[in-house]
């Protein structure tokens, strides 16, 4: 008997999400050139232990099998993304035919397990001779991106089911550019707001070129959107540092791509760090393309307040609190460690937030179906006596955030899917193999795979979904 609060319409699609760096290693093989990843975890001192993804968890290899654990579970979509650097080795200029092969083998497999192939074309492996060239502070790395996208559209065609064009850029502006924190290091803000402008461009030429070779492409895009709360709602400089964080992270991608303007509060914030004419004529036209499907990744919520320039400052996520956005001309934010649950990134377990962030979304919006691209959680896990993963806490956040969507849906938004993060243990960014997000757990010395309990479940709930009463 389904668990009433996890009946979902019909057409939802459940499925799970991984990305090309994270799980493919075999980083040198067919044709295949450094990104901007490879560069950045083989320097000292980037990312924990050392790790790379050289051998991640071995993918590439083993895509088949995983593909069978897929089927195994009942997912009826998968969320995987393209490395640039396998399609087109420097990132303009010839198209490598191994590379694509690998990702025309994926589809067919998937289709053969009648499995929804949703592809991401971009999940921050740049190409490292494009980052060379300037990477996506430069207007060039934008314009090399609508090639490759169609190279992918004439490749996989009409057997993909949904067609992300960029996964966080958020992430890989800021990130990347700002903090430094992920590939390639940078900290320049001008050039962070520069990777935001280029990253929006990338996705409006994208769509276009895919388009034209597909018209009936379903397109997308993903946005790790943010919640955030004031610490006082009735303090105006809270409120402010709210909307001004709410500017950098959401309104810079959503107000370009889904209503072809940057917000003018977000220009007047950062007036200190550029002055934007890297903005030229038409961009906004290009970036405001019409989308199927917006896709939105949540896994916490934060509350935020201004700070008062003299106590020490929360430590969130293991980064000053303001080290994202401080380069970007928002550095007066502390933010307020809530006592409750914590995942191993020591994210606050808030299913709340995503009914609150579906329905906000869905509001602004309205007409444009959403997708759950990614949810999830790391915890430390271990494999018990009896050799299986009871890995509880993940379970119990997997139930919680399905119920939460499942809230979103009732009180009107329309969200037409779920895509578990992540399928496997995977390659976590800077914290290298040290945090755990797999349905599955990968033993990193034998890349053996072991069904968690938490897949198990997830399992039982598509079952539920999908078998006719
Ligand atoms: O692992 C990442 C993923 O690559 C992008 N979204 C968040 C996940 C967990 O940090």
């Amino acid at each position: 008997m389904p668990d009433p609060h996890l009946t979902f319409p019909k057409d939802f699609l459940f499925g799970s999400a991984t990305a090309s760096y994270q799980i493919e290693g075999a980083v040198s093989e067919d044709g295949r050139t450094p990104s901007i990843w490879d560069t950045f975890s083989h320097t000292p001192g980037k990312v924990m232990n050392g790790d790379t993804g050289d051998r991640a968890v071995d993918h590439y290899h083993r895509m088949p099998a995983d593909v069978a654990l897929m089927k195994e579970l009942g997912l009826q979509a998968y969320r995987f993304s393209v490395a640039w650097p396998r399609i087109q080795p420097h990132g303009a200029g010839a198209f490598n035919s191994r590379g694509i092969d690998f990702y025309s083998r994926l589809v067919d497999e998937l289709l053969t397990a009648d499995i929804k192939p949703i592809v991401t074309l971009y999940h921050w492996d740049l190409p490292q001779e494009l980052e060379d060239a300037g990477g996506w502070a430069s207007r060039a790395t934008a314009e090399a991106f609508a090639p490759y996208a169609a190279s992918l559209a004439r490749a996989l065609g009409d057997r993909v089911h949904v067609w992300t064009t960029l996964n966080e850029p958020w992430c890989a502006a800021y990130l990347g550019y700002a903090s430094g924190v992920h590939a390639p290091g940078r900290t320049n803000g001008a050039d962070a707001l520069a990777a935001v402008h280029h990253l929006n461009l990338a996705h409006g030429l994208a769509i276009q070129a895919i388009r034209a070779e597909l018209p009936e492409a379903k397109m997308s895009v993903t946005h790790n959107l943010h919640v955030i709360r004031p610490a006082d709602p009735h303090s105006e400089d809270d409120l402010d540092v709210v909307r001004r964080l709410d500017a950098l992270g959401n309104r810079a991608f959503l107000e370009p791509e889904l209503e072809g303007r940057y917000p003018e509060d977000l220009i007047a914030d950062t007036a200190k760090v550029t002055d934007w004419s890297f903005v030229r004529d038409g961009d906004l036209e290009t970036i405001h393309q019409p989308l199927d499907i917006l896709g939105v990744n949540y896994y916490t919520t934060s509350i935020a307040r201004k700070w008062d320039g003299v106590s020490p400052r929360t430590l969130e996520d293991g980064h000053k609190p303001s080290e994202h956005t401080a380069w970007v001309g928002v550095d007066d934010v502390d933010f307020v460690l809530e006592a409750g649950r914590r995942t191993r990134m020591g994210w606050l377990v808030d299913p709340a937030g995503l009914t609150e962030l579906l329905l906000r979304t869905s509001k602004t919006y309205p007409g444009l179906p959403l997708m759950v691209t990614e949810n999830g959680a790391a915890f430390d896990d271990t494999v018990s006596e009896d050799g299986q993963v009871h890995d509880e806490q993940r379970l119990d956040y997997v139930r919680e955030h399905l119920g939460a969507v499942r809230d979103a849906i009732d009180s009107g938004a329309d969200v037409r899917g779920y895509q578990l993060w992540s399928l496997l243990d995977n390659f976590e960014w800077a914290w290298g193999y040290d945090r755990r997000f797999g349905i599955i757990r990968v033993d990193y010395d034998t890349q053996e795979r072991t069904i968690k309990d938490s897949a198990r479940f997830y399992a039982d709930v598509i079952r539920a979904n999908t078998t006719p009463a």
